[in-house]
């Protein structure tokens, strides 16, 4: 059965619009539509609550917050980082003017691989930045001690893995800062946005200033911050979707473990990505890996899908280091990286969103076992 319409990757999720309405008119009336309004200040509150962590400063998106993040940590030199995230955590640490240096990633993971880390570490490296990939933990204590050991910081970029826990405790925890996204394609959207996560008050303050130009007062400038700030609509929206966002993930939960069932026995087909804790994931995105006893290649099968309109996405592929601005570094060698070439060759991710329905899951389903 063909899909009727495009079935893309995701589908933003909204609340009601009529819920939005007093909202809006709120902002309206106040003419306060910026510059760490009431609904920012509430809407901080309000997610380092529901997140269960101590503070959080609001930016435009996750890669301006990374970008915000380097330089409170004040990182210089060389940065170890994953090549297989989108590439965003890479541009984040080129614009910071440090270089990323490639380590290899776990096979169960697809998160940086710890044994990977270690070696790559030299005289010049400052910190590591580790990518919650699909949502799915890093290895949060491995890192820890890595980066203990060696006296380096560690980011986290948190871009998918909103409201995940380890061992109980909130993953956005661990480290020195984990950055969030709340672009419109992710668990929880405010259309464009995102979210530092601080340890303590001080730390916050600095973020906050980072993402103000810098400014103490109107005659004081204490940093080179740039304008990070997010409006008092995408906050005002965050605020509403915080109602909405668990029954959200309760249906990408339920849709998770469809697909699994549907996609059981398929010669060929695995499920990339094992929850160890399902009650604590997000289930922001479907990724299935595509092997060589599949009867198509992943790009035929990519390609086969989309002529049924079903638009499933290669994330991550290709590479970070595969990129132009990347692949001359000596730690882009692709010999350097098998395990990362080898997900992103065969890594698919499937339609996955609230509103998908059990009928167009099963026909997602179909097309990949006709083949
Ligand atoms: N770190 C990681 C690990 C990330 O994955 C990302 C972003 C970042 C950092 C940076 O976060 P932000 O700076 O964006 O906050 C998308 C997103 O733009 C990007 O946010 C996301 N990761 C990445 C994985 O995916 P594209 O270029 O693949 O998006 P696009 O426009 O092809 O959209 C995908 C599908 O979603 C479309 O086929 C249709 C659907 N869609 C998309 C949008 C924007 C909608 O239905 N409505 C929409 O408004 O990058």
């Amino acid at each position: 059965m063909t899909a009727r319409k495009p079935l893309y990757v995701t589908r933003p999720t909204l609340p009601p619009f009529e819920e939005m309405v007093p909202l809006l008119k709120e902002v309206w009336e106040s003419r306060t539509l910026t510059n760490g309004g009431p609904f920012h200040q509430r809407f901080e509150v309000e997610l380092a609550r529901y997140l269960g962590v101590p503070y959080v400063t609001l930016v435009t998106n996750a890669t301006i917050g990374l970008m915000v993040a380097l330089r409170e940590l004040q990182i210089c030199g060389e940065v170890i980082t994953t090549p297989f995230s989108f590439v965003a955590t890479g541009h984040s640490v080129l614009w910071h003017g440090a270089t990323p240096v490639f380590a290899d990633i776990d096979p169960v993971t697809l998160n940086l691989d710890p044994n990977a880390i270690e070696r790559l570490i030299t005289p010049k490296t400052s910190a590591i930045l580790a990518v919650h990939c699909y949502g799915r933990p890093c290895d949060v204590e491995a890192i820890e001690a890595i980066a203990r050991k060696h006296n380096l910081k560690v980011l986290y970029d948190a871009a998918h893995a909103f409201g995940v826990k380890h061992k109980g405790r909130s993953v956005l925890t661990y480290g020195d800062l984990s950055v969030l996204s709340f672009h419109a394609t992710k668990v929880f959207n405010t259309f464009e946005g995102g979210a530092i996560v601080a340890p303590d008050l001080e730390t916050k303050q600095s973020l906050d200033r980072l993402c103000n130009y810098g400014i103490v007062d109107e005659v004081t400038v204490e940093d080179t911050g740039l304008n990070a700030k997010m409006s008092e609509f995408n906050a005002a929206l965050g605020l509403l979707q915080l109602r909405h966002v668990d029954a959200a993930i309760h249906k990408r939960r339920a849709i998770d473990t469809r697909y699994r069932e549907l996609l059981a026995g398929i010669r060929g087909i695995r499920c990339a990505i094992e929850h160890v804790d399902p009650a604590s994931h997000n289930y922001y995105s479907f990724p299935i890996l595509v092997g060589a006893e599949y009867a198509l290649s992943r790009d035929a099968l990519y390609t086969r899908l989309r002529e049924h309109g079903i638009h499933a996405r290669r994330y991550f592929y290709p590479l970070i280091s595969s990129m132009p601005m990347y692949r001359g570094l000596p730690s882009a060698a692709i010999s350097a990286l098998p395990v990362a070439h080898a997900v992103a060759s065969e890594v698919l991710c499937l339609p996955m969103f609230p509103d998908l329905l059990p009928e167009e899951q099963e026909s997602i389903a179909a097309v990949i076992r006709r083949a």
